[in-house]
């Protein structure tokens, strides 16, 4: 990764390139709001992408289910900018959406993976995430792309907006070109821990999933991957929700999964876990390493190395990916191939 924001973030094989923003510049600068369409997988990077956005930049944003969008008849003209972010670039839905917004006078930006694909030649602007041909069929490497994409995207957008400060913005680029070495340690430290989960809880019927603000989104991300290729019903949701409803299902036949690395609501996070605590349920958590206050108060713990707040759910989603993985193979599923699913979704 070189200076990112001067345009580039390169890596050995791969380059995100934001010249696409500078196209559209008058346009950011002007949109009165930020709509981000998609489905899937890429839906939970639009989340996180909200939160971001919002935090940074000041700009509001609204997340849309694609294939919601596109039936509704949604209120959208030309003051609004509308992201789409699509792996395949092929999905009907985000398409159809995105063709009725256009109609709308919308500018489009595209976060997407495929060169040429009809999102993408849809688009006024955007950002290939340069992921690669993703070779199993449920997203995982175009997640963590987009992600980079879409914080890159806020940065610089804030940037333009005289939003963020220097020293912010470098602390952010900083954290994020330290992802791939955190990403690493990851895979030398914890892949024994996180196959021994697997085997532990490979038997489960069902899996919670619980974080708080900008970890929401990746606890609904690893909800979908287990569902995806470990035919588990999981669920994910905002830690503090649990209390309306999913707290019912709580009882030692329950594994419930907690993001809970530092950050200035980690207290919070907590709470949430003693009460799952106090009702049997079996307590995973993703820990900052060398908490040992939180990790002791799980069953099982996966340490993630220190990074900014903004860029640890970048690194979460990856021990996430690697759970599904592990308890889909050790199910006998084919992770690559799940039943049901198709690569794009075009019908
Ligand atoms: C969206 C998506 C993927 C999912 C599966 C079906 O696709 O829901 O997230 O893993 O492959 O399609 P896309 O618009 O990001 O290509």
């Amino acid at each position: 990764i070189q200076d990112c924001l001067r345009g580039r973030l390169d890596s050995t094989t791969h380059q995100i390139t934001l010249s696409g923003l500078e196209k559209v510049k008058d346009k950011l600068l002007t949109a009165h709001r930020i709509i981000i369409v998609a489905c899937g997988t890429s839906w939970h990077a639009a989340l996180l992408a909200e939160y971001w956005i919002e935090e940074l930049c000041r700009v509001p944003v609204e997340v849309e289910y694609a294939s919601e969008f596109r039936y509704r008849n949604p209120i959208v003209g030309p003051d609004d900018l509308i992201i789409a972010i699509s792996q395949s670039g092929e999905t009907a839905d985000t398409l159809v959406a995105l063709e009725n917004a256009k109609q709308h006078g919308a500018t489009i930006f595209g976060v997407v993976n495929v060169v040429g694909s009809s999102i993408a030649r849809l688009s006024d602007s955007g950002i290939y995430t340069h992921a690669g041909p993703e070779i199993g069929v449920a997203s995982t490497k175009a997640f963590t792309t987009q992600l980079a994409a879409l914080l890159l995207f806020a940065i610089k957008l804030a940037q333009y907006k005289q939003k963020i400060d220097t020293a912010t913005s470098n602390t952010l680029i900083n954290e994020l070109q330290a992802v791939p070495d955190k990403v690493q340690e990851i895979l030398n430290s914890q892949l024994e821990k996180i196959k021994s989960i697997a085997h532990k809880y490979v038997d489960a019927k069902d899996f919670l999933y619980l974080g708080r603000g900008y970890n929401f989104p990746i606890a609904l991300e690893g909800a979908l991957k287990l569902k995806e290729i470990s035919y588990i019903h999981a669920e994910g949701y905002p830690a503090a929700e649990m209390k309306h409803g999913p707290i019912a299902l709580v009882d030692e036949n329950l594994p419930v999964l907690f993001i809970a690395t530092k950050d200035k609501i980690q207290e919070k996070i907590i709470s949430n876990m003693q009460e799952i605590k106090a009702r049997s349920g079996q307590l995973i958590a993703l820990v900052s390493t060398d908490d040992t206050f939180v990790s002791s108060m799980a069953d099982d713990s996966i340490e993630i190395p220190e990074a900014h707040e903004t860029i640890a759910p970048i690194l979460s989603t990856i021990p996430l990916q690697l759970l599904a993985y592990y308890i889909g193979i050790a199910r006998g599923c084919d992770v690559d191939k799940p039943r049901n699913l198709a690569k794009s979704v075009t019908v």
